[in-house]
């Protein structure tokens, strides 16, 4: 029986997540934060932000998880930056939270990293400035991170889903950083627009989102209409915190990446250092995506969870 015991508690032991992100700005890391914290037997240690006013970034961060009853998960501003505000930030203008911590993000993530050696799996969805600090100025840190999953590149077709590859925002918001992370060493998969630009997430998906009328729902619904009352999201970061979690809905390559300056990532010689996702099953990742707000105790529910690989 201790094989069993033991292959439990492996079972069992929730995945310890990191979630860096540039929330504010486009929707989707709005739609991908609220993903996360539906994601059963995880455990998010923090959320750090990235780019821009990354302290107004931490505010909404910190208002959305709270509209999902996770006002417990810690919030790390990251370096800041001078980027003009877009209408998201007005949310939670006047918002404060205990949650917000002071501590730098990126030494919140050493030390978490150093307390979980090879356990963190680190999700990136805004440009990779916290993830190159974190490691320029902690290399020690770089053979206990366990996996990076970003959403970032293009690496066959463009924004209009049709070759050639095109620069990617967040790549494109700091090419150096992508360059470094690319090289780390450290095994890292890109969810790039090769997966994620088909992922538009229409008027009906997004009735059937509000109607499930909870707190978090409903503050989806109100981000969404300040960022585009009109427009339709697009769920690029959704993509990268399915994977990184284990829900699959795409195909893999391993290949080397070079980053040119203006953030297109060449699949160049050299040795495959870095994971890219291919062949996106468009039609099941929005369904699923969907379905991972039903009540937890509902048919739909318990059948997308089970969708969740075991590594
Ligand atoms: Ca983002």
């Amino acid at each position: 029986m201790v094989g069993l015991s033991f292959a439990l508690t492996v079972a069992l032991t929730p995945q310890k997540v990191i979630f860096d992100c540039d929330i504010a700005d486009d929707i989707d890391d709005t739609y991908a934060m609220a993903l996360l914290t539906r994601v059963p037997n995880i455990k998010i240690l923090g959320v750090t932000t990235v780019f821009g006013d990354t302290a107004g970034r931490a505010k909404v961060a910190a208002k959305l998880l709270q509209s999902f009853d996770r006002g417990d998960i810690p919030i790390y501003p990251g370096r800041s930056s001078a980027v003009p505000h877009r209408p998201q930030f007005e949310w939670a203008k006047e918002f404060s939270a205990k949650s917000i911590k002071p501590e730098p993000a990126i030494d919140f993530m050493k030390r978490e990293i150093e307390r979980s050696p090879g356990q963190i799996t680190i999700i990136a969805v805004g440009p990779l400035t916290n993830v190159s600090d974190l490691i320029t100025k902690y290399p020690e840190v770089k053979t206990k991170i366990g996996k990076i999953v970003i959403m970032g590149g293009s690496f066959y077709v463009g924004y209009n889903n049709q070759a050639p590859a095109s620069g990617e925002w967040n790549i494109y918001c700091d090419t150096k950083a992508a360059q470094t992370v690319f090289d780390s060493g450290v095994s890292v998969t890109a969810a790039g627009l090769d997966v994620t630009t088909m992922m538009q997430f229409d008027d009906s998906m997004q009735t059937k989102l509000t109607a499930y009328n909870t707190k978090g729902t409903s503050a989806i619904a109100e981000l969404k209409q300040l960022w585009g009352a009109k427009d339709t999201p697009t769920l690029y970061d959704p993509v990268a915190v399915a994977y990184g979690t284990r829900f699959k809905f795409s195909t893999e390559e391993k290949v080397h990446l070079t980053v040119d300056e203006k953030g297109v990532t060449h699949i160049t010689p050299g040795s495959p250092s870095v994971t890219i996702l291919v062949k996106p099953q468009r039609k099941e990742f929005l369904e699923w995506y969907e379905a991972m707000f039903a009540p937890k105790g509902s048919a739909e529910y318990r059948l997308a969870i089970a969708k969740r690989q075991a590594n």
